[in-house]
């Protein structure tokens, strides 16, 4: 089995369908992960305890998710300095523009990489991370190579007649 370089966290289990669409590219590259359900403010010690002991675990980067008044990646982001990639929910009340501003308006000090809102922005929290791991793993940065290729293969096949 892959070590897990990646941790995928969420606030609940209401935020499986976005956070998954991380999950998926990170299993379609071979990169070891796991996906845990933490609350800031319904489990907050559970929260800090377990982001306080990834970096000894080898864990390399947090992809945290939440919704609302989602203090979750800031969180993990207060009990670790590993890179942490934070994922606001789309949400019904707000738009996910709840979720988008309490992940993104960390205090200087504590960075949250804050990705777009939803399924989008898991996906990408997913490609970032591997573009970490790249800085330091020669097989991670000629997938990331070929999957740019693909894409651009794809863009460039296109033919517009109107
Ligand atoms: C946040 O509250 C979660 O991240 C979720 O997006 C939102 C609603 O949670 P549930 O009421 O669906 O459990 O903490």
């Amino acid at each position: 089995m892959n070590p897990i370089l990646v941790v995928i966290v969420m606030g609940s289990e209401s935020d499986l369908p976005t956070m998954s669409e991380a999950a998926f590219v990170l299993k379609e590259f071979g990169v070891g992960f796991e996906v845990r359900v933490l609350s800031a403010h319904r489990t907050p010690q559970e929260t800090a305890a377990y982001a306080e002991g990834l970096e000894a675990r080898g864990v390399k980067v947090a992809i945290a998710g939440a919704g609302g008044a989602a203090a979750l990646a800031g969180v993990v982001a207060a009990h670790t300095l590993l890179p942490v990639l934070g994922i606001p929910m789309e949400t019904t009340a707000l738009n996910g523009m709840d979720s988008l501003l309490s992940t993104v308006q960390m205090p200087p000090g504590v960075p949250v990489g804050t990705l777009a809102i939803g399924k989008g922005g898991a996906k990408n929290a997913a490609f970032l991370a591997l573009r970490i791991l790249a800085l330091h793993d020669e097989k991670i940065k000629n997938q990331l190579q070929a999957y740019q290729l693909k894409q651009a293969e794809k863009i460039k096949a296109i033919k517009v007649s109107l």
